[in-house]
């Protein structure tokens, strides 16, 4: 593409995309992610970098997605997704907030630096999958991603709504067919249709029962649940609660995010005493689950407990396969409970690693090993396996003794379910009903594996959230000064007591966890580190408090 044919880039951002805030955007945890009226020129400008993106990689294709998962309806945001379905490559961050930020009068020389940056082939084909959430915003900011590919050339693929996994799906079968159909109803086969085969070979016994509840955040998660309930043929009897519609608002008081940090039950969910219960977020990327028990207390199973029972199973089927040369390992972050890490390496006997904030640091982690299991408390996770592994498995599944292949041919079952591109709440949900029928274990079971340390976390409000830093995975903080002296302080007075703060990379606060031996150490010890954050890093507003 001759440099002459930049001037569209121009034209288009002016006459359909004009930049009208000067409000400096950052590539963040997951993307750019703000108040939805904000972000309409952002997200042309990724249209652009997605079509230089695929050029450099050879015309393989790149993902668009808009949404602001579990952010609340007024923010949506941007994220792109990189040929093998995994997030943007990292040294990409910086290329893209720069094309974010510049004027409209210097996109097109901005433009044309980038291209020789990285050194794009203008005269390659480019494609770009784009695929939204169930916010209103959601279809303005698609038509605007489109709008970027076609400035210069590219071919977008709109897939309307999808949640994110199903999108980072079709992205990576599109560059690589052995991996599925590049489809909704494609992934629907691949990962559905395991769970069906699993059912076929583990049949229900002991106290697992077919009944799930759950909580679709009124995103898009339950929206494709209610497609797959019809399917399952009564393997898994799904209620669906908060699936949009009937005043219900995306993520408000509901969903994986509002369970796990409120530690509360979501709204719009009836409960029956010991029901297991998934919550998803608004773009299907994380799941929780939980249960009420007689006394109405709820008891949570976050990300840790996912990831915890899904090693932990793995590890037995790799065994029974004989196959425990393939190296599993767990990757956690600073948010783990304290409690799992200690059930992981002292009983599961299984290598764990801490890795920074952000499902693209977990990943390339886990890639490390030949099994890795990847989770954030927050229920944000995935397992992948090594093409070594899944050589190993097959051959065992041909070729071993029949009880080795039982195994190998279970395990064959479990990697088609999962979505290893990015953590996926519906591939999870069926990871995890997978696990708990083959053991013949109900909610009650599954929680007794080991006795969490109570935590709390909170958000405090700063001027500029940019102040803190953080090293040693986000468990030390490096500035401002004496903020970690305090913060150690503080956490040496309670008993098991931990806490660490860092910057958001998705919202426009800092984050405070504390663990400790009680609820109330935990509850205390957090709120004494928020004071000590809003003291020493420009709080505003009012003081940080503990939601009743
Ligand atoms: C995104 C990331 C997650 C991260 C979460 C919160 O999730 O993909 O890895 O844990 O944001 O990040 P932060 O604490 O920096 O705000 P999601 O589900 O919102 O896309």
């Amino acid at each position: 593409m001759p440099p002459s044919s930049l001037r569209v880039v121009y034209a288009f951002a002016r006459e359909m995309h004009p930049k009208t805030s000067d409000v400096f955007i950052q590539y963040g945890t997951a993307g750019f992610r703000t108040k939805a009226n904000l972000l309409e020129h952002v997200v042309y400008r990724m249209g652009l970098l997605a079509v230089i993106r695929s050029r450099v990689k050879n015309g393989r294709t790149i993902g668009i997605m808009i949404t602001a998962s579990h952010n609340l309806e007024p923010d949506n945001g941007v994220k792109l997704v990189d040929p093998d379905g995994e997030m943007l490559e990292q040294s990409w961050e910086e290329i893209a907030t720069r094309l974010a930020n510049v004027s409209d009068n210097d996109l097109e020389s901005t433009t044309e630096q980038v291209i020789k940056q990285v050194n794009a082939d203008m005269a390659l084909k480019a494609s770009v999958f784009i695929g939204m959430d169930t916010r209103y915003t959601s279809p303005r900011l698609a038509a605007a991603a489109a709008n970027g590919v076609i400035a210069l050339k590219g071919t977008p693929k709109e897939f309307g709504i999808v949640t994110t996994p199903q999108l980072h799906f079709c992205v990576k079968c599109r560059n690589d067919n052995t991996y599925g159909t590049p489809t909704e109803e494609g992934y629907y086969e691949k990962i559905v249709g395991a769970f069906k085969k699993v059912c076929q070979k583990l049949p229900v016994y002991g106290e697992y029962n077919t009944t799930l509840y759950v909580d679709g955040a009124n995103g898009v998660g339950g929206k494709k649940l209610n497609i797959i309930r019809k399917s399952l043929d009564g393997e898994l009897d799904l209620n669906l609660y908060n699936l949009g519609g009937n005043g219900g608002k995306l993520n408000l008081n509901c969903g994986a995010d509002f369970v796990k940090v409120s530690q509360k039950p979501p709204v719009g969910v009836e409960h029956a005493p010991f029901q297991r219960v998934a919550s998803l977020d608004g773009d299907g990327d994380r799941i929780v689950y939980y249960y009420i028990d007689d006394k109405e207390k709820m008891h949570l199973l976050d990300g840790d407990r996912i990831a915890t029972l899904l090693a932990s199973y793995v590890t037995e089927l790799l065994r029974a396969a004989e196959a425990t040369h393939l190296k599993l390992g767990l990757v956690q972050t600073a948010y783990a409970n304290g409690a799992s890490t200690k059930y992981i390496t002292e009983e599961l006997k299984v290598p764990v690693s801490c890795v920074k904030t952000g499902v693209k640091h977990l990943h390339h982690a886990a890639l490390e090993y030949d099994v890795g299991v990847y989770f954030e408390a927050n229920g944000h996770g995935t397992v992948v396996y090594s093409a070594e592994a899944k050589k190993t498995i097959s051959k065992i599944a041909e070729e071993g003794e029949p009880e080795q292949r039982k195994a190998a041919q279970l395990l064959l079952d479990i990697v088609d379910m999962t979505n290893e591109t990015v953590g996926d709440a519906i591939s999870d949900l069926f990871l995890v009903e997978t696990v708990l029928r083959a053991r013949g274990q109900n909610v009650r079971q599954w929680l007794a594996a080991y006795t969490d340390l109570p935590c709390r976390q909170l958000k405090v409000t700063v001027k500029d959230r940019n102040v803190i830093s953080t090293s040693d995975a986000e468990r030390l903080c490096t500035s401002p000064a004496g903020l970690q002296a305090r913060v150690s302080a503080q956490a040496a007075r309670h008993g098991s007591g931990r806490a660490f703060v860092r910057a958001s990379g998705t919202e426009d606060v800092v984050r405070v966890y504390a663990e400790a031996d009680t609820q109330e150490s935990a509850d205390k010890l957090a709120a004494e580190v928020a004071q000590a954050v809003f003291d020493l890093a420009g709080g505003v507003g009012d003081r940080p408090e503990i939601p009743a």
